[in-house]
């Protein structure tokens, strides 16, 4: 954050979010009644309810207060251990969301040319006849799979998934193949399922290319915080930037970017040279320690330090810390992992790391998924003997998750029609010409569509480019189905949401949006629920929890939280820990991670990495009135060595630009970041001019971004651009 906002007070925060609110709130015709200061004092008549914030994917717990109508204050649910009663700066900031003037208001249909700005207005009725008579049309021109649908991280978004498979297409993506789906891959295949970290009781955790006091993750931020400040906890963060993560830290590390498998591997070569694991756990649990013996061999602290710029006796030192407090440390598994070509190898390397540690399981380590106990609601999607064989993604990376695909590999089948043509899209609360790297591919994928239809709360660039843009609810205006959360040993937990006000505007929820395009395509029967029949069956094995949520917000299940695994396999080939994957070796995959070298930085350029403020959420908070006052813009962190050497002082402009793109920004030299690197926050300079404090502000890192992905499973790696940075002369 730029240290001329930094004066904001708390205090100040609070006030600015109720004069926000009622500044926003577009009169008293529409929400029934403004307080004003003139207004005759009467008792406060106001109301609260539970929600689940949606201002991230953690769903942290939420009471509302609603005064005539009108949300007022956003307060934690202090029965909600899964973000131990917090809700952050975005969750407060809710308000803005929900009233932010640029919200949609109606169907608008596209008038101009692509990304022109031309928009009509049209009935909802009009709206869903042209959706789903474009859909129909779509499928009779290029079959089923010729239309793709893809969904953010919602609560509803499993219903886009049912519209795609009932009308035939196997092409649906989400968000995590921008996310983590190496991350996911790595420790599915090594553990067998993805696992929690206990941070809580940890006693020394290893962070590298995660940043939980920035980038939260409920409950592992506060517990985090907690098992350092109350239990003595170790942090060791290996990061580029001094990140807020890195200060706290008890020791940082300002790595290399891209050489993170080195530290591993010469973490395991300590530990398994100086047999510093637990010689029967690993005799009995795992799978493959001599491949691995053999393997680690080469490479020695002494070859890691040079890779990774950390001193050698620090590797080594770090090794012997964290085997002596094992089972109780980890390598923390992170989250996203959209880093880099072999993401997931080096995140194998990280899990590689913990099976050594034997911590699997146990208190301090990474736990196994706990049983939640809803029930999903099952469907039998009609077949369609017309239709193109697999998904358009397929068979192009080896280990791709079926039902997340890749949306870099999909991107690229669809520009080349290989090996069949997709002309119809359906997106739902995700935003790829800002999240997906390389701005301009995007925008030739959207021309390349004869009908997008785009479902979304604002005017998102990706709905700028869309033909039919449809007004979503928010999260406090709709009833959604109950989710299941994790929150390792904290709590496994069902929420809910019910509506707290009345919808602002036309605004609809998707689940009406997809029932009536499905009808009107003779797939009705697919929908045929109301969303409580849909919740009612969800809780069907979970008797007396609906009366719960209504009274606590949260219902809890007292589900098993460590030994899940006694007297239970693995689900690898080897029903063990894999060290060394077989499934990998069958496929010609490397079974061990093999370390490359990252491609040298070139001369008079820098590596661009992408990461979390506390204050912004990916693509989708630039135009939050009350966030906007705490990061108005984003800047290029730009180390003070190189800065002198180009010519550049703090709040310069300066011009980024990449092979595939360029962008001004005001550059913020600082030495929170290494000399060969440059980071800069997500989500500014939107194209769209209907978002008026994201438009035209800063820069759209998604511009200059370069558009590689994982081989292993097609995630995204957004830490693989060069960029050269030069003084724009005003
Ligand atoms: N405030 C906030 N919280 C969030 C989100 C948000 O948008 N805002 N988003 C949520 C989501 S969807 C996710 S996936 C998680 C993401 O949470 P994290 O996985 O913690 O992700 P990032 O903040 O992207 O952190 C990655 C860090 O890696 C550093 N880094 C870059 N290159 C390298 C490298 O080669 N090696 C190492 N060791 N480090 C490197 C970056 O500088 C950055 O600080 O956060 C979640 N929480
Ligand atoms: N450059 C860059 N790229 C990234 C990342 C990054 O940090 N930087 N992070 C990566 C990661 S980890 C992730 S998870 C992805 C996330 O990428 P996205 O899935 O694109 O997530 P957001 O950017 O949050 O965009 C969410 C969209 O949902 C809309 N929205 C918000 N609330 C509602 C609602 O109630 N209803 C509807 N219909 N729409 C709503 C917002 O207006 C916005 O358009 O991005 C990945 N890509
Ligand atoms: S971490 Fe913050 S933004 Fe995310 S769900 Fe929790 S309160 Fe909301
Ligand atoms: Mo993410």
């Amino acid at each position: 954050m730029p240290d001329s906002n930094q004066k904001l007070s708390r205090r100040d925060f609070f006030k600015a979010s109720g004069l926000i609110a009622a500044g926003a709130m577009g009169g008293p015709a529409l929400l029934g009644g403004l307080r004003t200061a003139q207004a005759a004092p009467k008792a406060p008549a106001w109301t609260s309810g539970f929600s689940a914030c949606d201002m991230c994917f953690n769903k942290c717990g939420l009471i509302a207060r609603v005064e005539d109508g009108v949300l007022t204050k956003l307060d934690p649910n202090p029965k909600f251990l899964k973000s131990r009663g917090m809700l952050c700066a975005r969750g407060n900031a809710g308000i803005s969301h929900v009233y932010d003037p640029d919200r949609l208001k109606h169907p608008l249909l596209r008038k101009g040319a692509r990304g022109e700005g031309k928009w009509q207005r049209i009935p909802w009725d009009e709206a869903l006849d042209m959706a789903a008579e474009k859909m129909a049309a779509v499928r009779r021109d290029y079959l089923p799979c010729g239309h793709l649908f893809s969904a953010g991280s919602d609560l509803q978004s499993q219903f886009v998934g049912r519209l795609a498979e009932v009308y035939g297409s196997f092409n649906i993506t989400s968000h995590e193949s921008l996310c983590l789906v190496s991350n996911s891959r790595a420790f599915l295949d090594t553990f067998g399922e993805v696992p929690f970290a206990d941070v809580l009781h940890s006693k020394y955790i290893i962070m590298a290319g995660a940043n939980r006091f920035e980038a939260l993750v409920t409950p592992d931020s506060m517990d985090l915080m907690t098992a350092m400040r109350e239990h003595g906890c170790k942090l060791v963060t290996l990061d580029p930037r001094y990140t807020k993560t890195a200060a706290l830290s008890d020791e940082w590390y300002p790595i290399r970017p891209g050489t993170d498998m080195a530290f591993m591997l010469a973490l395991a070569h300590v530990i398994i040279g100086e047999k510093l694991y637990d010689a029967q756990w690993i005799a009995e649990k795992t799978y493959g320690i001599e491949q691995l013996t053999e393997h680690v061999k080469q490479y020695t602290p002494g070859f890691a330090a040079e890779q990774c710029g950390i001193p050698a006796e620090d590797i080594a030192r770090i090794a012997r810390e964290l085997a002596a407090a094992a089972p109780t440390s980890m390598v923390y598994p992170g989250r996203r992992s959209s880093d880099y070509e072999d993401s997931t190898q080096i995140r194998r390397s990280f899990a590689i790391v913990n099976g050594l540690l034997g911590n699997w399981d146990r208190p301090g380590g990474l736990l196994a998924a706990r049983a939640v106990g809803l029930k999903g609601v099952p469907y039998d999607a009609p077949w369609y003997d017309e239709n193109h064989e697999d998904r358009i993604d397929a068979e192009t990376v080896p280990m791709m998750f079926e039902h997340e695909g890749s949306f870099m590999v999909t991107r690229d089948a669809v520009l080349a029609d290989d090996p069949y043509k997709i002309r119809g899209w359906f997106i739902y609360k995700t935003n790829p010409m800002a999240t997906a790297p390389n701005r301009k591919k995007t925008i030739e994928m959207m021309n390349k569509m004869d009908f997008i239809t785009v479902v979304d709360i604002a005017m998102s660039d990706t709905a700028w480019f869309a033909d039919l843009v449809l007004p979503s609810q928010s999260y406090l205006e709709r009833t959604d189905p109950c989710s299941g959360l994790q929150g390792s040993s904290a709590c496994a937990c069902v929420v809910k949401r019910d509506p707290l006000i009345e919808p602002l505007y036309e605004s609809r929820p998707l689940f009406d949006i997809v029932k009536g395009i499905a009808g009107r395509l003779d797939l009705g029967e697919y929908f045929d629920f109301t969303m409580q029949e849909f919740r009612t069956r969800q809780l069907a094995g979970l008797p007396g929890a609906e009366e719960i949520l209504d009274r606590d917000g949260v219902y809890y299940n007292p589900s098993k939280v460590y030994g899940i695994y006694d007297g239970r396999v693995y689900k690898t080939l080897s029903k063990k820990v894999e060290l060394y994957n077989q499934r990998y070796e069958q496929m010609g995959i490397d079974p061990l991670p093999v370390y490359t070298p990252p491609a040298k930085v070139p001369a008079n350029q820098f590596r661009l990495v992408i990461g979390r403020n506390a204050l912004v959420t990916q693509g989708s908070t630039a135009n939050n009135g009350l966030l906007h006052q705490f990061v108005p813009e984003n800047t290029l962190w730009l180390n003070p060595e190189p800065a002198e050497r180009l010519g550049i002082a703090d709040g310069d402009l300066v011009e980024v630009s990449s092979a595939v793109g360029r962008q001004s920004l005001k550059a913020e030299v600082t030495d929170k970041i290494r000399s060969d690197t440059v980071y800069m926050l997500t989500g500014f300079n939107s194209l769209s001019t209907m978002q008026h404090l994201a438009h035209g502000n800063g820069a759209s890192i998604a511009e200059v971004l370069d558009g590689k992905y994982d081989t292993v499973t097609g995630n995204a790696a957004l830490h693989q651009t060069f960029v050269t940075v030069t003084r724009k002369v005003a």
